[in-house]
């Protein structure tokens, strides 16, 4: 459905879930999760209003390496990286969980100076942060054509689908691919796979394997910001589904294998205690030192990056890397 402000075309798809259907299915998985022998949350539920504040936070840290490296990669490679993207001619710039569009708008920037044909659609499921970044948009680059979607990544895609014929090139920047399980990225990826074709393209972060000191800094920060980002979640319970968790009787613990190459979160309970969650009907019970599994971040070799490419139908045309060779931005075609 078109919400039209005075000055921001912007498409809202996320009408179509209903408020107290999101708080049943948020019901239903912290539930679910919650029941289990070893107790987990969808890390998906980090992002209310504080959650995302704090990530943005998080970016900001000396020890969070992955956004600065990210940055350099794509300053040092927009040229490249734009001249790639318009070889096929005019196309559809899609910015899954586009946020502020920090990193994109150096390539935005680019595109523009080198006259290329395109339009960018953004598309994030905060309608907050769409309405901001197509104001800022107008500001710095007036003459961009932007439809921003507020949205779910396949909601939009759908979207685009049906709306919106021509090539398209897909970001999906920042490493949110390591969020996914080795399963759940495969699916994903054949997904937005399934809505492309010959021709279009997908550029897609991947924070690499490194040094396993420097992970771990990543997700330990001192000043504890993401130890506040993985309790905002039990805080979110508490204000969203009617809990009572004592959030100061739990811990953030995080611990990098470097084997399976990802980083684990958790949040660990102090003390023996009951919790109840209105909204689930549900009592659980935490042993002393009980756990939540919050987050996997997956690293990354560029050998596995290309054959998941591989098993979801895309083929690899260039990796671009920052200096350390710490992160890659990937650069796929449709096989
Ligand atoms: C969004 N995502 C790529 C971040 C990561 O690094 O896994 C989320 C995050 N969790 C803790 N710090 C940052």
């Amino acid at each position: 459905m078109q919400i039209n402000t005075p000055t921001v075309p912007m498409i809202d798809l996320s009408r179509a879930q209903e408020s107290s259907s999101h708080t049943s299915t948020f019901a239903r998985d912290v539930a679910e999760g919650l029941s289990t022998k070893y107790k987990t949350l969808p890390s998906r539920y980090f992002y209310d209003g504080t959650g995302s504040r704090l990530f943005q936070q998080i970016m900001d840290l000396t020890e969070y390496y992955l956004t600065r490296s990210e940055l350099e990669v794509l300053t040092q490679n927009k040229e490249s990286m734009a001249t790639q993207f318009s070889q096929g001619g005019s196309f559809h710039l899609i910015d899954l969980g586009a946020g502020d569009a920090l990193k994109t708008k150096l390539l935005l920037q680019e595109l523009t100076t080198q006259q290329r044909s395109f339009d960018y659609v953004p598309v994030d499921i905060s309608k907050d942060a769409m309405l901001e970044l197509s104001e800022s948009l107008q500001q710095e680059l007036p003459q961009l054509k932007v439809e921003a979607v507020v949205g779910e990544y396949f909601q939009a895609l759908e979207w685009l689908q049906e709306n919106k014929d021509g090539r398209k090139v897909v970001l999906f920047l920042g490493s949110n691919i390591g969020n996914f399980e080795a399963a759940e990225s495969i699916t994903f990826l054949q997904s937005i796979r399934s809505y492309l074709h010959a021709g279009d393209q997908l550029l897609m972060g991947v924070d690499l394997r490194k040094d396993p000191g420097i992970i771990l800094n990543a997700y330990n920060d001192e000043a504890g910001i993401t130890a506040a980002f993985n309790l905002n979640l039990l805080h979110r319970i508490n204000r969203e589904l009617g809990a009572d968790f004592n959030v100061d009787q739990f811990c953030h613990h995080a611990i990098y294998n470097p084997q399976e190459g990802v980083m684990r979160s958790f949040l660990v309970s102090k003390q023996a205690q009951d919790v109840h969650i209105s909204e689930a009907g549900l009592t659980v019970h935490f042993d002393a030192w009980e756990a939540i599994h919050t987050e996997n971040s997956y690293k990354y070799s560029i050998p596995q990056v290309e054959g998941l490419g591989r098993q979801c139908g895309f083929a690899v045309d260039t990796v671009f890397y920052d200096k350390q060779k710490g992160f890659a931005d990937v650069l796929f075609s449709v096989a």
